[in-house]
């Protein structure tokens, strides 16, 4: 039986922690990105907002001056001179200042240094410890796939991957990877929950439900800001990963130590696996309306 096979990508995904230092913090990228570009990825995530510690625990004024503008942006300028020395995708993070308006976004840069544009986180989190809806509008680019050297991609951020709908608006545009960078870890409002594993299961679905391979990379350490209640304390949990288009994780790190996971796949043979399974020709969209709604009634009482 052809299968198709041919077409062979390596993803990678780096996991380090962030000092609050950003000059600190892009060496530390670089360097993680220099080590799996040695280990032949072309593909290459950084974790969530890895410029700094992630200040959402707090509310604070002071911390809005950490927003930058897209255009000219230093960190994604120095990321496009690497990407294109190294020939490497890189995903690019970042805080971003619009006028009045502030997003968490990511810039996609691909292999030759091109800015191939951007993506505004869409889900919004709040709570103890995670309180981005003081910080960071709900992104209005919409769910998008980039077309990369390599292959097409899908990249959303963060809170963003517990949402199937994200996955699968993605792969419905041809996205044959998806890529989550990440800050998470424990909650500083109950000690005894660990979201670890439930994290990674969801995600996992994500690449078994659309047949594609999936990549998240989470920042490690313990991180303390000073808030206006008095400190709060985040220890992010790490285990970045790889899953492959079931949903099996092929890769993994731990929750404490700095990491380069590097993974290959045969996207042609991928696509004959996807096909094959038959998911993309039997979905009924017809019979998915209730999605566009927040009740699940179609009509209004
Ligand atoms: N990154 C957001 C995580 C929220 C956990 N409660």
């Amino acid at each position: 039986m052809d299968n198709g096979g041919g077409r062979k990508v390596k993803v990678a995904a780096v996991q380090f922690a962030c000092t609050d230092s950003p000059s600190d913090n892009i060496a530390t990228a670089e360097r993680l990105i220099r080590e799996a570009h040695k280990k032949g990825a072309n593909i290459i995530l950084i974790q969530e907002l890895f410029e700094g510690h992630y200040f959402c625990q707090a509310q604070r004024e002071d911390f809005f001056k950490r927003a930058k503008p897209y255009k000219n942006n230093p960190t994604i300028q120095k990321m496009q001179e690497i990407a294109k020395e190294l020939g490497v995708v890189l995903p690019v993070s970042f805080f971003e200042e619009a006028n009045n308006a502030h997003y968490n976004s990511i810039a996609i840069i691909d292999a030759d240094g091109t800015d191939l544009g951007l993506y505004r986180k869409s889900h919004i989190p709040d709570g103890p410890g995670y309180q981005e809806k003081y910080y960071f509008n709900p992104g209005d680019t919409g769910f998008k796939a980039f077309t990369t050297k390599y292959a097409k991609i899908g990249v959303a951020i963060c809170w963003d991957q517990w949402f199937p709908e994200t996955a699968r608006a993605m792969a419905l545009q041809g996205a044959e990877i998806l890529l989550y960078p990440t800050a998470i870890g424990s909650e500083p409002q109950d000690s005894g929950l660990d979201s670890c594993e439930h994290w990674k299961r969801v995600m996992q679905g994500h690449a078994g439900a659309n047949l594609v391979p999936l990549v998240a990379s989470n920042r490690i350490g313990t991180e303390i800001i000073k808030t206006e209640h008095g400190d709060s304390k985040i220890t992010f949990y790490g285990n970045s990963f790889i899953a492959g288009p079931t949903g099996e994780i092929v890769a993994i790190a731990n929750n404490k130590e700095e990491s380069v996971l590097v993974a290959e796949f045969d996207l042609d043979q991928i696509k004959s696996q996807r096909y094959g399974w038959g998911v993309f020709r039997d979905r009924r969209p017809d019979l998915y309306k209730v999605l566009l709604t927040l009740d699940g009634q179609m009509e209004k009482p």
